[in-house]
């Protein structure tokens, strides 16, 4: 329906929402959501270009350490504030989940002012926003392309819950936890040579890009779809010697020209997600951050960067797996749990996943 509705590139994001509404009256309560996010990319787009005329480079001085153990940037902070507060005064939200978060924040728990609480009682919403607001912050002092990435779930009717071990999930991160294959929305913004917004509602994969001359994100890719096979592989080959057979078996037979298709590989790797999977997506190949044996979950986090990567990846006719199972099916026990993640075009991953003895129904 998209397609058909939108399928002139050159229409503005929020004519397309609108369209997008008009065809499909269920999405409307998505609409004043991308909205918002738009509206965080603009000002995201802006922090990360001038980081270095302002001052926003580097680490945070009270040397401040996140959830994960990573020393905070000023820019991760920043952007995570920039997207909380868009998000939070959409009228659609009701929880919060981010990278930079330890836990999820319910939006009329998360109030600084009488005002704020006045306005976000009256509005909180029965959303879910999952997000990760500057993926691949540690290269942004070097210039080298950044991004933001994001996933909606409608809120489940989660309750309270005492798990097996004793710990309690309640009822807040309960309708966090739900699995990729629940999402209704999952995007990502790239901020690099240009700024680009691509993003999923579930019927195919559709690509913006910032124009700075009337401030808008203009389509220009209505239905993105990856090639079926690439010729680019992409992954942290340091840790090589820490993987499993079958990837090293992968790898090496696309490095030397001796996997199915007989094709010597390039390998492209910035170490930034968003930019790694954009040009998956656009040129095709596999990009993956697998398990290894320090890293036995391998790096990448389910809820806010591999499923909403791999909604994504596989509207636009990709495939995105652990290597044993379909991202999008996995049940998330934990806000920040990590998962092997390989994805990319769908011959690429099938064959790699032929190497785990594994059919297509893991990716
Ligand atoms: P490594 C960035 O920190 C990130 O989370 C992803 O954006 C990126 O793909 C990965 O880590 C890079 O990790 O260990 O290769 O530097």
């Amino acid at each position: 329906i998209f397609t058909e509705v939108c399928s002139q590139t050159g229409i503005t994001l929020s004519r397309f929402m609108i369209e997008a509404t008009v065809a499909n009256p269920q999405l409307a309560e998505l609409e004043s959501i991308f909205s918002a996010i738009e509206t965080a990319g603009k000002t995201i787009s802006n922090l990360v270009r001038r980081s270095s005329l302002t001052g926003l480079t580097g680490y945070l001085d009270s040397g401040n350490v996140n959830v994960q153990g990573e020393e905070q940037k000023k820019l991760d902070v920043i952007t995570n504030d920039v997207l909380k507060n868009a998000l939070k005064f959409t009228g659609r939200m009701g929880v919060l989940a981010s990278e930079e978060e330890d836990a999820p924040v319910e939006v009329d728990d998360d109030v600084e002012s009488r005002y704020d609480s006045i306005l976000v009682e009256r509005t909180a919403g029965q959303y879910v926003a999952v997000f990760d607001p500057l993926d691949g912050s540690s290269n942004v002092d070097a210039g080298i392309p950044t991004g933001t990435i994001f996933g909606i779930f409608e809120d489940s009717n989660a309750e309270c819950e005492v798990l097996p071990d004793g710990s309690i999930v309640d009822e807040c991160l309960g309708k966090t936890l739900q699995p990729g294959a629940n999402l209704v929305a999952a995007g990502y913004i790239l901020y690099s040579s240009s700024t680009f917004l691509c993003f999923t509602l579930g019927a195919g994969t559709h690509m913006f890009t910032y124009d700075e001359h009337i401030g808008e994100f203009v389509l220009t890719d209505p239905d993105v779809k990856i090639p079926s096979r690439g010729k680019i592989y992409s992954f942290n080959e340091a840790n090589c010697q820490e993987w499993d057979e079958p990837l090293q078996k992968y790898v090496n037979g696309v490095r030397t020209g001796t996997g199915e298709t007989s094709t010597k590989y390039s390998s492209r790797y910035i170490g930034s997600m968003v930019g790694d999977v954009h040009r998956t997506l656009l040129y095709g190949g596999l990009f993956g951050y697998p398990a290894d044996k320090k890293n036995v979950c391998g790096k990448l986090r389910l809820l806010y960067e591999a499923a909403p990567m791999s909604f994504i990846v596989e509207q636009a006719g990709g495939k995105a797996s652990t290597g044993r199972t379909r991202i999008l099916d996995i049940n998330p026990t934990n806000v920040h749990q990590r998962v092997p993640v390989v994805l990319g075009s769908a011959d690429d991953v099938s064959e790699l996943l032929g190497l785990y003895g594994e059919t297509d129904k893991a990716g």
